[in-house]
């Protein structure tokens, strides 16, 4: 007689398990096109931006990471991705963060078509997750586009590329603040 396999039953939709493991990938990406970034600028002499550059790599892997833990937590199977290549050379310091903006409008869009399927196919708990990135990217679009202010509030003649490196390096101080803060409020 034949023993029928028993698989772990899981409430998380076929079809949403795709969209996450995408969603892991494009989180993935993300970091490595801020390590890519933050390398360029490092050999610019860019050193406040590679910094910044560095510490949103490490956001975006905590982020790939965190769908990832989710898929597998609601019973699904969480998938290692084939990272494709990534943009290595820029025109410029103000190239790097146009990319940056373009690129986190093109994840909050992806999100924002997750939480859109979740609704269609009534997933709550993967709904009430996301939520978080809905927050996240809401916050980076708003650091994308002030990092793209300060290019033109300084200007790029002269010593201005120097002092825009500067503010960025003034910018990262605020987030780490922030997180900082955050992580106490938590804590409390
Ligand atoms: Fe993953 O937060 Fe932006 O991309």
């Amino acid at each position: 007689m034949k023993t029928a396999k028993v698989s772990l039953k899981t409430s998380l939709p076929v079809d949403m398990e795709k969209e996450l493991n995408k969603q892991v990938r494009m989180e993935g990406m993300s970091s490595f096109y801020y390590l890519a970034m933050a390398s360029w600028c490092e050999t610019k002499g860019y050193i406040n931006s590679a910094t910044f550059l560095y510490h949103h790599f490490e956001e975006e892997k905590a982020h790939m990471m965190k769908i990832f833990r989710y898929i597998n937590e609601m019973g699904g199977h969480a998938v290692v991705p084939a990272f494709g290549e990534v943009k290595l050379e820029y025109t410029s310091l103000k190239d790097v963060f146009e990319h940056i903006l373009e690129h986190e409008i093109a994840v909050t869009k992806s999100i924002n078509n997750i939480v859109d399927f979740c609704f269609q196919v009534k997933d709550f708990s993967t709904l009430h997750f996301l939520q978080w990135y809905v927050n996240e990217q809401r916050e980076e679009e708003a650091i994308a586009r002030r990092n793209l202010e300060i290019f033109d509030i300084i200007g790029e003649a002269g010593q201005g590329i120097w002092l825009i490196d500067q503010e960025i390096g003034n910018m990262l101080k605020q987030i780490l603040a922030k997180e900082t803060a955050k992580e106490g409020a938590a804590a409390a």
